[in-house]
């Protein structure tokens, strides 16, 4: 891991329609993320926030894909600075902000790479298109976007192809729509699912995650949905789910992720405080910030 790393929040709310979610970046730092991190030993800078671009009125009920000019305005600064952040040749950590953020963290992460793989950790599979959604909402679309499925204002952000199906892996799903059921099947995504947490172990399955991506890509980008955790665990997101990944296996899996040495950028998203109970989310996602960059190691 690099030791230089410049954090950025991006205060975002756009992509789904529960407000208050753009306080969560405030709410992670808050929670000591620089310093927990400065006593690792990391050189952070403070990166900011990008600039979230307001909502064209009247946009947001009817459409299937709500709120998208402007998702996809922010979606090109959030990949301006990111891609910023590269060249100065420091790691970025991203601190959302709805998930819609993936889409311009992820053109700015693969135009760097040669073939970029993507570790998803979250409840949900975001692949939604606005023809499969159920609730019109972005933040269900960006691992969609991504390999290229979606609107063009959204898929054209960055340059060139971004993702390959064979290159994503998906820890803690348990609430995919049916038209992302035949995503995954059509594209043979590789999802582990709650199942195979119980069944198997999160070390077995983070063990074959990190084996697979390391055979075959140059680098590799956490996405951490604290929606991913059960919500007793992380009670301050939008769209919880029941029966997900608890606090000490998300703490093993980011542990693994140390050990291995292997992510070379981060996001943190969907931490909403107004849902959230005495900032326990917030504190989740900082805590798992300290084992992803080396807290046990040292
Ligand atoms: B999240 C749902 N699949 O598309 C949809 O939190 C939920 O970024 C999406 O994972 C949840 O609206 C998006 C029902
Ligand atoms: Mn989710
Ligand atoms: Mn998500
Ligand atoms: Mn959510």
């Amino acid at each position: 891991m690099k030791n230089e790393m410049t954090i950025v929040s991006v205060p975002m709310d756009l992509g789904q329609a529960r407000r208050g979610v753009d306080m969560g970046p405030s709410a992670v730092r808050y929670a000591g993320v620089f310093e927990r991190l400065e006593a690792l030993g990391y050189n952070i800078k403070d990166g900011g926030d990008v600039a979230v671009a307001t909502e064209k009125a009247g946009m947001k009920q009817e459409a299937a894909l709500k709120d998208l000019e402007a998702v996809a305005e922010t979606s090109q600064r959030i990949e301006q600075q990111v891609t910023e952040i590269h060249e100065a040749g420091r790691f970025p950590l991203v601190l959302g902000g709805d998930h819609s953020i993936s889409i311009g963290t992820l053109a700015a992460h693969a135009a760097q790479a040669e073939n970029l793989g993507v570790i998803w950790y979250d409840a949900h599979v975001d692949l939604n298109t606005g023809e499969t959604s159920p609730s019109g909402n972005i933040h269900g679309m960006p691992l969609a976007v991504a390999l290229g499925y979606g609107d063009k204002k959204l898929t054209s952000i960055g340059s060139g192809p971004k993702l390959k199906p064979e290159n994503i892996v998906i820890v803690g799903a348990r609430a995919l729509d049916e038209g992302e059921k035949a995503f995954v099947q059509e594209h043979n995504i590789c999802v582990y699912t709650m199942h195979d947490i119980d069944r198997r172990g999160m070390s077995t399955v983070m063990e074959e995650a990190i084996n697979y991506l390391r055979s075959r890509c140059d680098q590799v980008h956490l996405s951490l949905d604290l929606d991913g955790l059960d919500p007793q665990d992380a009670p301050g997101v939008g769209t919880p789910v029941v029966g997900g990944v608890s606090y000490r296996e998300s703490h093993l899996a980011m542990e693994m992720l140390a050990e291995a040495e292997m992510i070379t950028s981060a996001e943190f998203v969907e931490v909403n405080p107004i849902l959230d109970e005495r900032n326990k989310t917030a504190e989740a996602a900082a805590a798992l910030m300290g084992s992803l960059f080396g807290e046990k190691l040292k």
